[in-house]
C-alpha cells in the first residue's frame, strides 16, 4: 500500500549507529553471496577454546542436517561471563527489578560468575552430567539466570518451562525429555499475587512418575518463604547447597553442535514440540542480532520485558546481552502493577536506554490512557522494540508518539522460537520505518513468499513465508523426533523452511507479517495450538467434541473461541461453562483459558468428517455473511444453529 506512512531514519538515530543503510545493503549482499565468508568472520565475535575451520554445513533437503562452526569448541557461560571479567568484572550484569517497586538488586559480572559456578557445582554434586536435561520452572528472579547459565557451564541441556504452565503441562515437558532434575522456587510473585511453583512441581513429579520418569532431585530457591511440602530425600534448598560447594567451576569444553537447550512450543498438531538449539551458532546469532538490531553500545542499559520461559527471554534477556557484556534488566512483575506507569517508572529508575516489549502490553497500556506515561520522563530511551505478534499501526503510532515522543525508533522484530534470534527487523540507524511492518531481513536471512501450491511470488504480493537458506541460530531438530522436524518445517514446501506465517512484500521490499496461516493462535504473544486446547476440552468427561479457533481481540491480539459439543444428556449451563474454563486452566495453564465457549449441538463437517474451521472462524468473528462455499457440508442446518447462538454478537 503506497499510502502507508513512512518514518525516515532521523539524523540522531544515524549519528552514532553501528549500521547505516549503505552498510546494511553491503553486508546483506555479502551475507547472501558468500555465507561461509560472512559467518566465518562474524563467528569470531564469540571466544572459541578451539577455533572452527568449517563454517557452514547445512541442507534443507533430504534428511535436513544443519551444522555451523562444527569443529569449533566453546562454552556459552564462558562467553557470557568469564571473558568479560577482566574488563568489566565490577560492571552490573543483571539489574533485577522485583514485583514490589521497592525490591531490586544489582548483580555484577564478578558476582554472576560466583553464583553460576556455585549453581553448576550443586548440579554436579547431585550427579547432573553433560547432556542431561534439567527442567527449570522459575519466576523471574536472578536465580533463573544462574540456573540456565549453570547448565551451559557443565554442558547440561536446560528446558525452561514458563511459570504460568500447569502441573500437567510441566509434567508433559519433564516426561518428553526424560528430565530427572528440576529447579524451581517455593513460590513466584507477580502483580502482588503468589504462584505455587513448588506445589505445582510436586504435582507434576507425581504425574511424571506415573509416566515412568522419576525426578531424582528438586532444587528449590526461596523466594517468598511461603509454606510448601518437603520431601527430604528429593528436595534441596538452593541456599544450603550453594553454600556447601566451591565458588569456581571450570567451563566444559563444548562442541559447537552440542545441544544447548530445549524449549517447548506449540504447533498446529499434536503435543508441544521440543525445539532443540545448539551451542555455537545460536550464541553467535543471538549476540549479533542483539548488538545490531538494538544498536547496542557498550554501557547501554537494556531491558527486555519477556519471561525467561519464552525464547525471547532466552535470547534477549540472557544469552545475547550477556555475550555482549551488557547490563540486562530482569523484571519480576507485570506492566500494570502497582499502576500502569510501572514500565516507565522502571525506565526512569534505572535509566533504561533500550526497551523491548510486546504489542499486547503496548495495547493494554494504551487503553489505560496517556496520563500514566506522561508522569514519567523516559529521557534515557534510545531504541524501542516490539515482538511476539503483529503490531497494529494504531499501537505502533501510540508507542512512537506517546512513549517515544517521536524521537525513538521502533524495531518491530519478527522471529520464532525455532529461529533462535530475530530474522526480520529494522536496524535503528539504517531502516526507514513503516508502522506495522517488520521491514527487512537480517544479515544472512533469505525470505521467500510462496502461494499455496508452492509457486514463488516475486516482487510485491502475499502468501506463505518461507526461508530458503540456513542461518546459524536456527533449531537443529525436534528433540527425540527428527522426522517430526522434517515434516513440520520442510515438507510443506520441499527444501524450504516454512514459518507457518502469512506475509506480504511491498514495493520497497518490506515484509508485513499477517499472522499464522496454520491452526496456531497467538494470544497475547503466546503461541497456542488450537489442537492443544481442543484436547484439553475433550479430556473433560462431559465433552464429546470441541473445535477451537482464534478471533480478533482488542488487547490480546487474538482470543480463544471454543465450540463444545456435550455428551448426550448433559445440560449446557453457565456452571458447566465455568467448569470447562477451569478445566483448561488446569490442563494447560491460565494462558489457555477460553474467552468464549459456545455449546454446539453439532459442528460443521465435510462429508468425510473434517471440521470446517473456516466457517467456525467466520462465526467467531461475527462475519457470517461471508461464509464462502458451504456446499461440501454434510449437514448445512448445523451452521444456522451456530450463527443463532454465537457468542460474539456485535
Ligand atoms: C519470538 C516469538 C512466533 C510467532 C510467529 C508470528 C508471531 C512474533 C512477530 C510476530 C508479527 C512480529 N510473531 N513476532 N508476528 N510481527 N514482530 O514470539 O516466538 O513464541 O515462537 O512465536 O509469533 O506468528 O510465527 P514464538
Amino acid at each position: 500500500m503506497s499510502d502507508t506512512k513512512v518514518y525516515r531514519v532521523q539524523p540522531a538515530w544515524k549519528k552514532d549507529a553501528l549500521i547505516d543503510n549503505d552498510t546494511y545493503q553491503k553486508w546483506y549482499a555479502d551475507s547472501v553471496k558468500d555465507p561461509d565468508k560472512f559467518w566465518g568472520k562474524h563467528g569470531k565475535r564469540i571466544d572459541w577454546f578451539k577455533p572452527y575451520t568449517k563454517v557452514k554445513n547445512a541442507s534443507f533437503g533430504g534428511n535436513v542436517s544443519i551444522k555451523w562452526f562444527e569443529d569449533g569448541v566453546t562454552n556459552v557461560s564462558y562467553n557470557c561471563i568469564d571473558r568479560h571479567l577482566k574488563k568489566r568484572g565490577n560492571q552490573t550484569a543483571i539489574i533485577w527489578e522485583g514485583d514490589n517497586p521497592y525490591d531490586d538488586r544489582k548483580i555484577t559480572y564478578n558476582e554472576l560468575y560466583e553464583h553460576v559456578c556455585r549453581m553448576a557445582n550443586v548440579l554436579k554434586k547431585h550427579g547432573v552430567k553433560r547432556g542431561d536435561r534439567v527442567t527449570i520452572y522459575m519466576p523471574m528472579i536472578p536465580e533463573a539466570a544462574y540456573a540456565m547459565l549453570a547448565c551451559t557451564r557443565i554442558g547440561a541441556v536446560h528446558s525452561v518451562v514458563f511459570g504460568g504452565f500447569s502441573p500437567d503441562a510441566l509434567a508433559g515437558r519433564i516426561v518428553d525429555c526424560e528430565s530427572t532434575f528440576v529447579i524451581t522456587a517455593d513460590e513466584g510473585l507477580r502483580g502482588g499475587r503468589t504462584i505455587p511453583l513448588k506445589e505445582n512441581t510436586d504435582k507434576a513429579i507425581d504425574i511424571a512418575a506415573r509416566n515412568n520418569v522419576t525426578v531424582k532431585n528438586v532444587l528449590v530457591v526461596r523466594r517468598t518463604a511461603g509454606k510448601i511440602a518437603w520431601f527430604d530425600k528429593r528436595d534441596l534448598w538452593y541456599h544450603d547447597e550453594a553454600a556447601s560447594v566451591k565458588p569456581d567451576c571450570k567451563p566444559a569444553e563444548m562442541k559447537a553442535e552440542d545441544p544447548l537447550f530445549i524449549l517447548y512450543t506449540s504447533g498446529s498438531t499434536g503435543k508441544p514440540k521440543g525445539v532443540l538449539h545448539t551451542t555455537g551458532g545460536y550464541l553467535v546469532y543471538a549476540s549479533m542480532t542483539h548488538q545490531y538490531v538494538f544498536d547496542y553500545h557498550d554501557g547501554d542499559i537494556y531491558w527486555c520485558t519477556a519471561d525467561v520461559g519464552w525464547v525471547t527471554g532466552h535470547s534477549y534477556i540472557l544469552y545475547g546481552p550477556l555475550a555482549n557484556g551488557a547490563t540486562t534488566l530482569m523484571f519480576e512483575g507485570v506492566p500494570n502493577y502497582p499502576s500502569p506507569s510501572r514500565f516507565w517508572d522502571v525506565v526512569d529508575k534505572h535509566k533504561v536506554n533500550i526497551f523491548y516489549t510486546a504489542p499486547t502490553a503496548i495495547r493494554a497500556l494504551m487503553g489505560a490512557g496517556d496520563e500514566w506515561v506522561k508522569k514519567s520522563s523516559r529521557k534515557s530511551l534510545r531504541v524501542m522494540g516490539s515482538v511476539g505478534e503483529p503490531i497494529n499501526p494504531e499501537a505502533w503510532e501510540w508507542y512512537f508518539n506517546v512513549v517515544g515522543e517521536k524521537k525513538v525508533p521502533i524495531v518491530d522484530t519478527w522471529w520464532q522460537t525455532e529461529n533462535g534470534g530475530i530474522l526480520i527487523s529494522p536496524l535503528p540507524g539504517a531502516t526507514d520505518l513503516k508502522p506495522g511492518s517488520a521491514t527487512r531481513p537480517f544479515f544472512g536471512v533469505v525470505p521467500q513468499i510462496v502461494d499455496n501450491d508452492g509457486e514463488v511470488i516475486e516482487g510485491t504480493g502475499s502468501g506463505n513465508l518461507c526461508i530458503t537458506e540456513p542461518w546459524p541460530g536456527m533449531m537443529r531438530t525436534v528433540y527425540g523426533d527428527h522426522q517430526r522436524f522434517i515434516e513440520t518445517y520442510f515438507a510443506t514446501y520441499k527444501g524450504k523452511y516454512f514459518t507457518g506465517d502469512g506475509c506480504r512484500r511491498d514495493e520497497d521490499g518490506y515484509y508485513w507479517i499477517t499472522g499464522r496461516v496454520d491452526d496456531v493462535i497467538n494470544v497475547s504473544g503466546h503461541r497456542m495450538g488450537t489442537a492443544e486446547v481442543e484436547s484439553a476440552l475433550v479430556s473433560h468427561d462431559k465433552v464429546s467434541e470441541a473445535a477451537v479457533v482464534g478471533y480478533p481481540h482488542d488487547i490480546k491480539g487474538q482470543g480463544i473461541y471454543s465450540y463444545v459439543t456435550l455428551m448426550a444428556g448433559v445440560d449446557a449451563t453457565e456452571d458447566l461453562r465455568t467448569e470447562l474454563i477451569a478445566h483448561v486452566r488446569k490442563e494447560i495453564g491460565p494462558i489457555a483459558s477460553p474467552d468464549k465457549i459456545q455449546f454446539a449441538p453439532g459442528l460443521p463437517k465435510t462429508r468425510s468428517g473434517k471440521i470446517m474451521r473456516r466457517i467456525l472462524r467466520k462465526i467467531a468473528e461475527d462475519d457470517f455473511g461471508a461464509l464462502g462455499d458451504t456446499s461440501t457440508l454434510a449437514d448445512p442446518a448445523v451452521v444456522d444453529d451456530l450463527i443463532e447462538h454465537r457468542q460474539n454478537k456485535k
